[in-house]
């Protein structure tokens, strides 16, 4: 009985501990040093090198180690098996705490006050006025986020593939369904997963849908936003300002355009991480399932690729 672990460039001995005392006996073995390959029934995956399943060949199931799938799912190599993602209250409550820290910095003019402080000048102006948030992606942290504002009294619309019901959010679908969303909203939050229909999905035609003068926040992927159409948009001012915590190369290149962007706010892919004390029993309760032939919780749907 064995599990691996194949995620690259992080230290995983909390991970490894806290599934050991769930899963006591079990082999945990760790990509690239696997001791039995042939003894692993799942694997925890995430941004796994090309390959790194191979040797696995009692393989039954994937577990992806985050919420998001792109990068599992555009590994050519990667065997036709169940895959489930990470959803947890605590990532949600993680998104949910970011979004409204952002919305805070852009309310408050904390963007104008720090390029103000950068020229010591001391001019207070009245908070921005941010009456409608548009939710794009209505999914498990989408609607989260659109019912978790909407409950505070902003006036929230919200965009998904199929129809929604949400209390107190307008929900849309459809391509006219996104223009109605975003028309009056003052705030854009894109929690849109990459998908193959997705990319470059927020392009310049589907930007100049937004009000003038909107802001958008990318907490999704950096291939949903064309960067291009972004940058035109904040030099026309047909965006205000942009806070962007995901991007299509990560670590972002030292010489990337927004590091500098006097309208754009970087965060460092932060805005929900997976939290391990949680993320655990998810990945024991698959592991279990795994070995009793049941279906995986949170299963993913490869043919739409999320
Ligand atoms: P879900 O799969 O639960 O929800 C996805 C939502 O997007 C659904 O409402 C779905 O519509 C909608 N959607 C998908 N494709 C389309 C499309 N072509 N047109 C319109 N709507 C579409 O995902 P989560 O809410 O759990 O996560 C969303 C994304 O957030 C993840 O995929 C990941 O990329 C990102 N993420 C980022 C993090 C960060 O730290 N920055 C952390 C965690 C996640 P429908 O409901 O109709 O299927
Ligand atoms: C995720 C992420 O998808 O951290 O979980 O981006």
């Amino acid at each position: 009985m064995s599990l691996a672990l194949v995620i690259p460039d992080r230290k995983l001995g909390t991970l490894v501990d806290k599934l050991q005392v769930l899963l006591p006996g079990v082999l945990i073995q760790q990509w690239p040093d696997y001791s039995a390959p042939q003894q692993v029934q799942m694997a925890v995956v995430w941004k796994q090198p090309a390959g790194s399943l191979a040797a696995l060949t009692q393989l039954k199931s994937l577990q992806s180690f985050g919420a998001g799938v792109d990068t599992i799912l555009s590994d050519p190599t990667l065997p036709d098996l169940p895959l489930s993602r990470i959803v947890d209250p605590h990532l949600t409550q993680s998104m949910l705490g970011y979004l409204q820290s952002v919305l805070g910095y852009y309310q408050n003019r904390l963007d104008l006050f720090g390029r103000q402080q950068q020229q010591q000048q001391w001019k207070p102006k009245s908070p921005r006025p941010i009456r409608h948030i548009a939710v794009l992606g209505l999914g498990e942290l989408g609607a989260a986020a659109a019912c978790h504002f909407a409950s505070l009294g902003y006036q929230v619309s919200g965009w998904a593939r199929s129809q929604k019901q949400l209390a107190g959010v307008a929900c849309y679908a459809t391509e006219q369904g996104y223009a109605k969303a975003v028309a009056d909203a003052d705030l854009v939050i894109c929690l849109l997963p990459l998908t193959a229909d997705t990319e470059n999905f927020l392009n310049a035609d589907r930007l100049a849908l937004c009000k003038a003068g909107a802001i958008l926040v990318n907490v999704a992927r950096g291939a949903v936003l064309d960067d291009e159409a972004l940058l035109r948009a904040l030099e026309t001012g047909q965006l205000e300002a942009a806070c962007l915590d995901v991007f299509r190369q990560e670590p972002l290149p030292a010489t990337d355009p927004y590091w500098s962007h006097p309208a754009v706010l970087v965060t460092p892919h932060c805005s929900a991480v997976t939290n391990v004390d949680t993320a655990v029993a998810q990945i024991a309760e698959n592991y279990h399932r795994t070995l009793n032939g049941l279906p995986l919780v949170h299963l993913v749907d490869k043919i739409r690729g999320y």
